[in-house]
């Protein structure tokens, strides 16, 4: 009878051990897959991605103060671009901006779409100035400085483009107007 209990306590203490093993694996690794952004993306991209913001929908969402993009004509299928620039800001701040109203940049290839129909879509300043157009940024190394760089367009004309400044080694931020999309 001694010998059984032993056994049973044996046998109960392995499943629990097994258990937590099981448990300290899906925390770290399965957990670890859900909670950090991939190669590429920082958090606010992964909201972007997550909240469906890349994601070509209908003309419904957007409101008066949009113009609906789309893709494909007859489609139905596009993303609303703001009609009016706002005030120049840096980078992550103008990133900042469109999430705190649900809305994300442009990309470049939307950007230019909508400057090429700008009469048609109703935008307006489209080519008097630098605007963020991107969503992304990219190390740069340029006349010996080295940092990161993210893409503007709408200098002169709709297919002018160029880069500024996210950040690099002297602090130096590049500011663009920008138009935030959905
Ligand atoms: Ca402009």
């Amino acid at each position: 009878m001694k010998n059984n209990k032993i056994q049973i306590l044996a046998v109960a203490t392995a499943f629990l051990v097994i258990g937590a093993g099981i448990a300290v694996f899906v925390q770290i690794y399965v957990g670890s897959l859900v909670e950090t952004p991939s190669l590429g993306t920082d958090m606010l991209n992964q909201y972007f991605m997550e909240s469906g913001l890349f994601t070509p929908h209908s003309s419904a969402t957007c409101d008066g103060t949009e113009a609906f993009v789309e893709i494909k004509s007859g489609s139905n299928k596009g993303y609303c671009i703001e009609k009016n620039e706002r005030a120049a800001q840096h980078w992550e701040d103008a990133k900042y901006t469109c999430a705190n109203a649900g809305k994300r940049l442009s990309e470049p290839f939307e950007w230019k779409f909508a400057c090429q129909n700008a009469g048609t879509l109703g935008l307006s300043a489209m080519t008097d100035n630098w605007e963020w157009a991107s969503n992304f940024s990219l190390p740069v190394y340029s006349g010996g400085a080295t940092g990161v760089g993210s893409p503007v367009f709408g200098s002169s004309g709709c297919s002018y483009a160029g880069w500024d400044w996210v950040g690099y080694g002297t602090g130096t931020e590049g500011s663009a107007a920008f138009r935030c999309v959905r």
